[in-house]
């Protein structure tokens, strides 16, 4: 039985190898390796999230502790693709202008892949010039946007605008999320849906792809 609690202190501590130790273990032992992100990975970061907030670590543990965690999303994220093969859509996904959180983003990105989704992964600091691009040359169906800073939110609002003024708005589904965005603002912004978290996501993605 795999020891999931055991990802947290491994998080916190930022020990990527160790991280990536226990993933393998996790697998040898035929755990699935969605269980491996929902119950490890995650409330690895939501500890550190957590902690962060009520100040008792600080921005280098934090990314020390972000990147232990991408050494574990390394591994899982080919078995998560492999699990489903065939396409049942292209997305295109970044975090905005600005913004260089992509923790909460590589995780829809890759449930998404795990969906069956063709995944154009933009990165951080995406501009919605990119976007366009992007969901143009690719010809996707759906941009999903994320944002973690309140500074960096309006992008996605810019970015549907570019879209509508360009007159591509209605070929895509836009999809947003990310820790202060709401359905509320999804919906100011003239957004298609939102995303609480990953899960939500990938309900979303598969909806508007029927
Ligand atoms: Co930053 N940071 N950070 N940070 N950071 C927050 C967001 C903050 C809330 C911390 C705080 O003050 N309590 C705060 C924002 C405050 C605000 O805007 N109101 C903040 C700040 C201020 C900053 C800096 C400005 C700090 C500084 O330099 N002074 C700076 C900004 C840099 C920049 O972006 N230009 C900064 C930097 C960093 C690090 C580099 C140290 C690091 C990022 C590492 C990385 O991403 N590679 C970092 C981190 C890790 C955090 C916290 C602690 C954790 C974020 C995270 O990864 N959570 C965060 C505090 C917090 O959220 N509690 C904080 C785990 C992740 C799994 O969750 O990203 O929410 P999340 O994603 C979820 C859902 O939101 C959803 O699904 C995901 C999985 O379930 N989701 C989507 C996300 N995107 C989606 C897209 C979708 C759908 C769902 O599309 C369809």
């Amino acid at each position: 039985m795999t020891d999931f609690n055991a990802f947290v202190d491994l998080i916190m501590d930022g020990n990527g190898p160790g991280v990536a130790t226990l993933v393998r273990q996790a697998l040898e032992q035929k755990e699935d390796p969605q269980s491996v992100v929902n119950q490890g990975l995650i409330p690895g970061m939501d500890e550190v999230g957590a902690r962060f907030k009520a100040n008792e670590i600080f921005v280098p543990e934090v990314m020390m502790a972000a990147r232990a965690m991408q050494e574990g999303l390394k591994i899982l994220r080919p078995l998560l693709a492999e699990a489903k093969a065939e396409s049942v859509g292209k997305i295109v996904i970044g975090t905005v202008k600005g913004d260089h959180h992509d923790i909460g983003k590589n995780l829809v990105a890759m449930m998404l892949e795990g969906a069956g989704f063709q995944v154009i992964d933009l990165g951080i600091d995406v501009a919605p010039e990119k976007f366009l691009d992007a969901a143009r040359s690719h010809e996707a169906t759906q941009v999903a946007m994320s944002a973690l800073l309140t500074t960096t939110m309006p992008m996605m609002g810019r970015t549907i605008e570019l879209f509508k003024a360009e007159g591509y708005r209605d070929k895509i589904k836009f999809l947003i999320g990310g820790a202060p965005v709401s359905q509320s603002f999804a919906d100011q912004i003239g957004a298609d849906g939102y995303a609480v978290d990953a899960s939500v996501a990938v309900d979303l993605a598969k909806s508007f792809a029927k």
